[in-house]
């Protein structure tokens, strides 16, 4: 069978923010709240892929690199618990159009290359926690934290001895 990778488009967030929101998850959560993202690992999903051949790597990679869009500010001022998924997140109140444009064109690319995508809308997130294993109280979203986006890129999803890292490998930048 030929070789597939677990690929996605995402946005890395500035070692700052990362910083930040460590510390604040830290601070504001039991030990047994669930099963904390790294650091390193935190990020916002634009679009996934699913396992993919090279070829079809290729194509989405050709067709991302052609997206004329500008960067746009992004607000993380929310966070909450979706019980479905198990996950605790942070993320916008409000998502900037250009994060939604990005998504959507980069979503729409790959449904039209066979990636199944989920009929759901888009719900930009950062994932702090996953395995939730029961409901838990949100803090009040008592931070703000702002920054210019103004790259995305594809990584690889990889699961290996236990633990999940994610490799990056490509990036664009946003600019008309
Ligand atoms: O940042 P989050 O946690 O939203 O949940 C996975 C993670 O997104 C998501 O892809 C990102 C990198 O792994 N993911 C994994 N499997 C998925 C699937 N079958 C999926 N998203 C949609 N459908």
């Amino acid at each position: 069978m030929a070789e597939t990778r677990r690929l996605f488009f995402a946005l890395e967030l500035p070692e700052e923010a990362k910083k930040q929101i460590i510390q604040w998850r830290a601070t504001q959560f039991p030990e047994d709240t669930g099963r904390p993202v790294a650091a390193a690992n935190l990020h916002l999903t634009l679009a996934f892929l699913g396992d993919i051949s090279a070829e079809k790597q290729k194509a989405l990679s050709q067709l991302a690199g052609r997206i004329r869009q500008n960067g746009f500010t992004l607000t993380i001022d929310d966070a909450g618990q979706w019980l479905r998924s198990n996950v605790v997140w942070i993320g916008p109140r409000h998502a900037p159009l250009g994060l939604i444009q990005l998504a959507n064109m980069l979503r729409s690319q790959a449904a039209r290359n066979g990636c199944y995508q989920s009929p759901q809308p888009f719900h930009p997130h950062i994932t702090l926690y996953r395995n939730t294993p029961r409901a838990v109280s949100i803090p009040q979203p008592n931070f703000r934290w702002q920054f210019k986006v103004d790259e995305f890129a594809l990584y690889e999803s990889v699961y290996k001895q236990g633990r999940t890292r994610y490799l990056e490998h490509q990036r664009w930048t946003l600019s008309n």
